[in-house]
């Protein structure tokens, strides 16, 4: 049903320059604002503080807000350019349908009784979980508890799911088993205070930037640091021990730390003893994990593993941060398990200065993960199989047992039922699944295969072209809310500007569709942002994101208040695990054996090389929303090969030459970047763009057993050099408009500064 009718107006809203150009006679000539207003960036899960200037319901720029703690005033790119997305011409302020031409607008009511009439149509032909939900972390706290609650009671489906899948799961899943809380395990105060921070697969200065400024800090009081990439980042250019390890080799990595350190007698006895469980299995799993063994598997020389393993076993103090690198891995758990067991095992853990975490991604990409819209989750970081559990929600809901769905499947393997006929319609918010799932092709093919499709964005993404029904939802500054940043500092978002034409918040549309399916009495008293917020306090009481003592009040008035915060009068939690006290019943941390296993592929004669994706500094994820503004695709157009010059000249390339990846999903075409800052065995792509230039042709659907998030982070391609007349129309023309804007110096909206 579902095919892709690009019409040139979506052409261009996909492909062009997007300048967001400043309204008729410019904002220069009354720059001064209505109003300013105290809110938090949407670019990511550091959440920085920012203050929007307002002008006749228009955000016309920012200022700085010094007083916010985390990021004192400090924005990346990304943040100093975020303002402008609101003002771009292809923001939806109409419903849409599709059809054979194109899209067209259409009533808010008719798409309302269409949407209602097709959902009711399938789960009455094909069952309930013929239905499924994919939402996403973007949206706030408010909004991710609703899309849980929405898709279990409006729609009873079990199949929800969330794009964490493809980000935060399996840092979820080894700090649940580790620590059995999900969270960091520190305020980002304590990097400051370490002696050694040790960074695996996490591009900080690119992807979390105002960490890089506490690295620093830590840095200027004498810090080392250590870090494990297989390229040379930013912030790996100034460290005192950079591990470019092989793709996909993290878990032989730590395995191999954890026997130095007991050989070394670095470990801490009174620790390990007195706070974990399953030490002695561990270290019986790394038994021949010795530095030569880490040296084969890794890549790595054996000097530089032993000095890693000296300067992190006789550290005072030590913070440990990793991101996707690790964690978008068929053993991203395990990778994250491999980390904590490094963390345990030299027991410094709970003390000031000492501190351990996973850098959250997306923008509420911590509180996103807490409140149920994961498939085997209920609020306040619930199991959706656990009895207990599911007796008190539904306490709070006032449901019963048999109305509450059980566990349904994960984003991909919702996909991949969408594919298999199973599943035969799709509510999508806030995900962009079309970019941003692996084998994209694959997941093309699924879109098409839906009955019916309904999208809810503020602009016709990629996947959104292939939606029957797009619905027009707020923007960021449209809405007020709650999210939870990186370090579990719980923060209010405010309220700049009106959403434009039919445009409304996403827990509106999901309040109004779930009344129109008769199950109004749920959600009836979901007036505001905030009456929802009250019950995700109750419904968390007693999880481990335990929200119930946080208001709105409390939060503005603090600056943002920790979880857990159990009671009105509590101040919050910005260390967890002070004097050795972790979450589960015991009261004990649970080391976990990891044996090696290598990556589901492996470079061979056909596909001898590594392929790694990820991200640069002023893309947002699938694009959608950075691709829309000037400033930020100027920096960056379009997506190239990061390439080292050895590789390169074996297949006689040069910086700029066409070169053809192909995988055993697909193939593209792409300018090679030349750069000394990666292994010779591996390139890279980053991953923002859509279509012929979309990494994620080349990527697989292998997934890790526990956490189900996708292998991103390697893969096995071919390279060959080709002809610049292979590039695809899109790259072309990327290319030829970035060519245009230099020469033209073209103004950009900024100029209102
Ligand atoms: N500018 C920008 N910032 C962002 C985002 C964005 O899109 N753009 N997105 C946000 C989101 S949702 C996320 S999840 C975070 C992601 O933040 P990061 O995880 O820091 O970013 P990535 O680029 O995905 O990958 C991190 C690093 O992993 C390395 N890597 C690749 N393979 C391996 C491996 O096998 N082992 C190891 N150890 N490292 C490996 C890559 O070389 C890369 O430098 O960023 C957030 N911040
Ligand atoms: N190859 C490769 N693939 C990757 C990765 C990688 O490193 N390599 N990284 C993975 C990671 S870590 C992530 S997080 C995913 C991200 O994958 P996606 O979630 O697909 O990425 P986004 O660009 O955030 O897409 C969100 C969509 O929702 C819209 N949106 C934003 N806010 C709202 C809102 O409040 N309401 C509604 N209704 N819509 C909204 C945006 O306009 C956009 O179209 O990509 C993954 N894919
Ligand atoms: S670090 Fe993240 S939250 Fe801060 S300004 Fe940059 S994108 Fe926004
Ligand atoms: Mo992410």
């Amino acid at each position: 049903m579902s095919t892709l009718p690009l019409s040139q107006d979506q052409l261009r809203a996909q492909f062009g320059p997007h300048l967001n150009l400043a309204p008729p006679g410019g904002w220069l000539s009354d720059p001064t604002p209505d109003k300013v207003v105290e809110t938090h960036c949407c670019f990511c899960g550091q959440q920085c503080g920012i203050k929007l200037k307002v002008k006749d319901n228009k955000v016309i720029g920012f200022d700085p807000w010094e007083e916010f703690p985390f990021n004192q005033g400090k924005l990346c790119p990304k943040g100093v350019k975020r303002y402008l997305q609101g003002n771009h011409p292809d923001r939806l302020t109409k419903a849409m349908k599709r059809t054979e031409n194109g899209f067209e607008p259409m009533g808010w009511n008719e798409a309302m009784d269409r949407t209602v009439a097709e959902i009711q149509r399938i789960q009455q032909q094909h069952g309930k979980d013929a239905f499924a939900v994919l939402s996403g972390v973007s949206l706030t706290n408010e909004k991710s508890y609703l899309a849980g609650k929405f898709a279990r009671l409006g729609l009873q489906t079990k199949n929800l799911d969330y794009n964490g899948r493809l980000c935060m799961v399996s840092a979820g899943a080894g700090n649940k088993k580790a620590f059995g809380v999900d969270r960091a395990a520190n305020s980002w105060a304590d990097i400051e205070l370490a002696e050694v921070i040790w960074v695996a697969g996490s591009n900080v200065a690119e992807c979390s930037p105002i960490t890089t400024d506490y690295i620093w800090r830590a840095r200027d009081r004498g810090a080392l640091l250590i870090v494990v990439d297989p390229r040379i980042t930013p912030l790996a250019r100034t460290a005192d021990l950079v591990l470019p390890l092989k793709p996909g080799t993290d878990s032989a990595l730590t395995n191999g730390i954890l026997h130095l350190l007991h050989k070394w007698k670095l470990i801490d006895w009174d620790f390990v003893n007195a706070h974990t469980h399953g030490f002695e299995e561990t270290l019986a799993a790394v038994k021949d994990c010795t530095p030569e063994w880490t040296s084969q598997i890794t890549g790595l020389p054996v000097d530089a593993i032993e000095k890693a393993a000296r300067i992190w076993g006789e550290a005072k103090t030590s913070f440990l941060l990793h991101a996707r690198g690790i964690e978008h891995q068929s053993k991203g758990v395990d990778n994250v398990l491999g980390c904590i067991n490094m963390v345990l095992a030299t027991g410094r853990i709970g003390r000031p200065g000492c501190g351990y975490a996973t850098i959250t991604g997306q923008g509420n990409g911590q509180g996103g993960r807490e409140h149920g819209h994961k498939c085997d989750q209920l609020p306040g970081n619930r199991d959706i199989s656990n009895p207990e559990h599911r007796k008190y929600i539904c306490s709070v809901w006032g449901c019963t047992d048999e109305e509450l769905p059980g566990v349904g499947q994960s984003a991909q393997e919702i996909m991949n039922a969408i594919h298999a006929g199973e599943i035969k319609g799709l509510l999508l918010l806030c995900f962009n699944p079309l970019v941003s799932l692996p084998d994209s092709q694959f997941t093309r093919e699924a879109l098409s295969k839906l009955e019916f499709f309904v999208c809810l964005d503020f602009f016709l993404s990629e996947s959104a072209q292939h939606a029957d029904i797009v619905l027009p939802s707020a923007l960021h500054e449209e809405d007020e809310g709650t999210s939870t940043s990186a370090e579990g500092r719980v923060i209010k978002i405010n309220k700049a500007v009106d959403c434009p034409g039919d445009a409304r918040p996403d827990w509106q549309i999901m309040v109004e569709l779930a009344k129109r399916l008769g199950r109004g009495k749920y959600f009836d008293h979901f007036t505001s942002p905030e009456a929802i917020f009250n019950e995700l306090r109750v419904a968390s009481k007693g999880g481990t994101a335990d929200y119930a003592g946080i208001t709105y009040e409390k939060i503005v008035k603090n600056m943002g208040v920790f979880w857990p915060c159990p009671t009105e009068d509590h101040p919050g939690t910005p260390r967890l695990f002070e004097g050795g006290k972790f979450f589960h019943p015991d009261g004990k941390a649970k080391f976990n054996p990891t044996p090696y296993r290598p990556p589901m592929e492996v470079v061979d004669d056909d596909y001898p090389i590594w392929l790694t994706s990820g991200r640069v500094v002023f893309h947002y994820l699938s694009g959608t929303q950075t691709r829309r503004i000037g400033f930020l695709v100027e920096q960056c157009p379009h997506p190239y090969l990061e390439i080292h010059p050895r590789l390169a000249e074996r297949y006689g390339l040069a910086e700029g030459d066409a070169v053809e990846i192909t995988s055993r999903r697909g193939s593209m075409v792409l300018p090679a970047k030349v750069v000394k800052t990666i292994r010779p065995d591996t390139v890279f792509i980053p991953y923002h763009w859509a279509g012929a230039l979309s990494a994620n042709r080349l990527t697989a659907r292998h997934l890790d057993p526990v956490s189900k998030i996708p292998e991103f982070k390697v893969s096995a391609v071919r390279l060959k050099k080709t002809t610049k007349d292979q590039f695809s129309p899109e790259l072309a023309e990327l290319q030829r408009m970035a060519f245009e804007a230099r020469s033209n110096q073209t103004d950009m909206p900024e100029r209102v500064f």
